[in-house]
C-alpha cells in the first residue's frame, strides 16, 4: 500500500527544528513533508504579533552554517557582548561572555528567523503544508490526519517515519504515548514570566547599550532584555508565581508600577507601555520536559522542545533542537534503516539534553542572584585567569556552553570540577593576591585533560 520512496520522511512541526530539518535533508536528496499547524508566516506576518527575539550562540550557528542559512540570519543579528548587569542603585557592569568580540552570542528576530529557513526548505525542494495539525496517528498503517483549523476539514496522508518538531505541547508525543508509554514527566518551574518592550529613543535609536544582554538581579527574581535590530528591546520579567513579591501579589497595572518604582527604577521611564502590558500578558509558564523514550521503532521520533522543553536561562532551547537537527540529519544518512538512526539520535542526544536542561535551571540562580556577589565576580575573575594560565583544559563554564561545539554532558562534567577548584581556590579570600598558585595549577593539571573541540 505504501508507494512513498525509502528516502522519504514526514515532519510535524514548521517552527525552528522543523524548518531546519527540511533544509539540511532536503538538501541531501531527501523528499521532505512538512505540516505546520499554522498559517503560512511569509504571507498573514508571524504569529505572535510583536518582534520576539531569541539568542544565538555558537552551535545554533553552525547548524545555521551546515543548512547554507547563517550568511542570511545574521545579517540582522544584535551582537551581545556580555551581561549588562544592573545595579538596585542604577549603576551598571559589563561582563563579558567570553575573552574579545570573537566570542559573543546574538539577539535575532524569530519570525525572521523562521521565515529564512522556510524559505531555504522550500528552495532546497522540501514541500510545505500549512494549515494541517496534527490530530490522529495510527502507526501501524502507517497514516496520519490532519486537520485545517479554520474550515474544520480534515485529511490524511501516508508516511514513511514521522519527526516529531511540533514544539513544547507536541501532538505527535501525545500520539505517541497513546501508542507506548514514552516515559513522561513534566517538572514546572515555581517561577513563570512576561514579556514587555522598550521602544526606540524619541529621536531613534537605542534607550540602552545595544550590544549587550541587559541582566536586572534581584535575588529571587529579576529582568533581563535582549535588543532588537529594529531599535527597541525585548524585556522579560521573571517571578515567582506565589509569595510576597510574585504573580499571585502584583496584578494590577498600579501594583506592577509600584513594585518597578522600587526594584527596577532605571527601567521603568524605558517601558511606557508597563501597566497595560503587565494586566494584558497572562505570565509564560516554564517547565523541564524528560522523556525517557524518543522514537517508537521506526515510526516516529521527537527533537527540538517536543522531546526535552528547557527552562529559558541558558538561552539553549534553540541551540540545542539545532544540534539536534545537525544528529538527526546525520544518523539518518549513516543508518539505513529508520529504527536504528532514531536509536542512535536517542543515545547520542538524550544525555546531552538532560545535562542542558540541569545547566539552564542552575543558571536561574546564576543569573538572578549571583551576578552581582562579590565572591561570585572573584570566582569569575579566577576563571579567566585560569583560561590563560591552562587554555586548552581550563574553559570557563559559560565559554563551553555558548562559544563550542563539545557535547553539553562533557560541558557540564568539566564545569562541576572546575567550580570545585574555584571554589576552594578562592574561599575567604578578598582577591586573588593570596591565591595558592602552585596549588592550583597541579589541581588543573591533574583533575582536567585536554580538551578537544569539534569546531
Ligand atoms: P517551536 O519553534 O516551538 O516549533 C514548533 C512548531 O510546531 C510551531 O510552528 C507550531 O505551530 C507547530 N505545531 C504545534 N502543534 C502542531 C500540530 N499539532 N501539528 C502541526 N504543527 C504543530 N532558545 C534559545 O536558544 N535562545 C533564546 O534566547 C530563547 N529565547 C526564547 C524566548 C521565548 C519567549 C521562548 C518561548 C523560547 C525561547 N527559546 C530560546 C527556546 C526556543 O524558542 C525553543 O527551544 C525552540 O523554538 C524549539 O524549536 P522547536 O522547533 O522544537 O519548537
Ligand atoms: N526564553 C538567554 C541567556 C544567558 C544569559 C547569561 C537567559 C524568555 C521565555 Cl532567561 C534567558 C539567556 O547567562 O548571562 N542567553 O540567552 C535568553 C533568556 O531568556 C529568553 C529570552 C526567554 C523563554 C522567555
Amino acid at each position: 500500500m505504501n508507494s512513498l520512496p525509502e528516502k522519504s520522511i514526514t515532519i510535524i512541526g514548521a517552527g525552528l527544528a522543523g524548518a531546519l530539518l527540511a533544509i539540511l535533508l532536503a538538501r541531501k536528496g531527501w523528499r521532505v513533508d512538512v505540516y505546520e499547524k499554522r498559517g503560512d508566516p511569509r504571507l498573514q506576518g508571524y504569529a505572535g504579533g510583536r518582534s520576539i527575539n531569541l539568542a544565538l550562540a555558537e552551535r545554533g550557528r553552525n547548524a545555521l552554517v551546515q543548512a547554507g542559512a547563517e550568511q542570511a540570519v545574521m545579517k540582522q543579528a544584535v551582537m551581545m557582548r556580555g551581561r549588562m548587569v544592573h545595579f538596585l542603585d542604577g549603576q551598571v557592569q559589563l561582563q563579558r561572555y567570553g575573552r574579545d568580540d570573537s566570542e559573543v552570542i546574538w539577539s535575532i528576530h524569530r519570525g525572521d528567523l523562521n521565515i529564512t529557513l522556510l524559505e531555504l526548505a522550500e528552495q532546497a525542494g522540501a514541500v510545505l503544508h500549512f494549515h494541517r495539525g496534527l490530530e490522529k496517528v495510527d502507526f501501524q498503517s502507517g497514516t496520519v490526519c490532519f486537520l485545517d483549523e479554520r474550515s474544520g476539514a480534515r485529511d490524511e496522508i501516508s508516511f514513511n517515519a514521522l519527526v516529531g518538531a511540533d514544539g513544547a505541547g507536541s501532538a505527535l508525543r501525545a500520539a505517541m504515548h497513546r501508542e507506548s508509554d514514552l516515559g513522561e514527566r513534566t517538572d514546572f518551574l515555581d517561577h513563570s514570566y512576561k514579556e514587555l518592550e522598550i521602544p526606540p529613543a524619541p529621536g531613534g535609536g537605542f534607550r540602552i547599550e545595544p550590544h549587550a544582554l541587559h541582566i536586572w538581579p534581584r535575588g529571587r527574581y529579576m529582568c533581563i532584555a535582549l535588543p532588537n535590530d529594529e531599535q527597541t528591546f525585548t524585556v522579560t520579567a521573571f517571578f515567582p508565581n506565589e509569595g510576597e513579591t510574585s504573580f499571585a501579589t502584583v496584578k494590577t497595572q498600579a501594583e506592577a508600577k509600584a513594585l518597578f518604582q522600587r526594584d527596577f527604577a532605571d527601567a521603568i521611564a524605558l517601558i511606557p507601555a508597563l501597566g497595560e502590558d503587565w494586566e494584558r500578558n497572562p505570565p509564560g509558564l516554564l517547565a523541564t520536559l524528560h522523556l525517557q523514550r524518543w522514537h517508537i521503532g521506526g515510526r516516529a521520533v521527537l527533537l527540538g522542545d517536543a522531546a526535552h522543553a528547557m527552562v529559558p536561562f541558558h538561552g539553549q532551547g534553540m541551540n540545542c533542537a539545532f544540534e539536534d537537527c545537525v544528529a538527526l540529519a546525520r544518523q539518518l544518512e549513516t543508518h539505513a534503516d529508520f529504527a536504528e538512526a532514531f536509536a542512535a539520535f536517542e543515545q547520542e542526544r538524550k544525555p546531552n539534553a538532560q545535562a542542558i536542561q540541569h545547566m539552564a535551571l542552575e543558571n536561574y540562580l546564576e543569573m538572578r542572584d549571583r551576578v552581582d556577589d562579590a565572591d561570585f565576580l572573584l570566582q569569575r575573575e579566577l576563571e579567566l585567569l585560569l583560561q590563560e594560565r591552562h587554555p586548552q583544559r581550563f574553559v570557563p563554564h559559560y565559554s563551553m556552553v555558548s562559544f563550542m561545539l563539545i557535547p553539553y554532558a562533557v560541558a557540564l562534567q568539566r564545569s562541576e570540577i572546575q567550580r570545585a577548584i574555584l571554589v576552594d581556590a578562592t574561599r575567604g579570600l578578598g582577591s586573588l593576591a593570596q591565591v595558592d598558585w602552585k596549588a592550583v595549577d597541579a589541581r588543573v593539571l591533574e583533575s582536567l585533560d585536554v580538551l578537544v573541540d569539534a569546531a
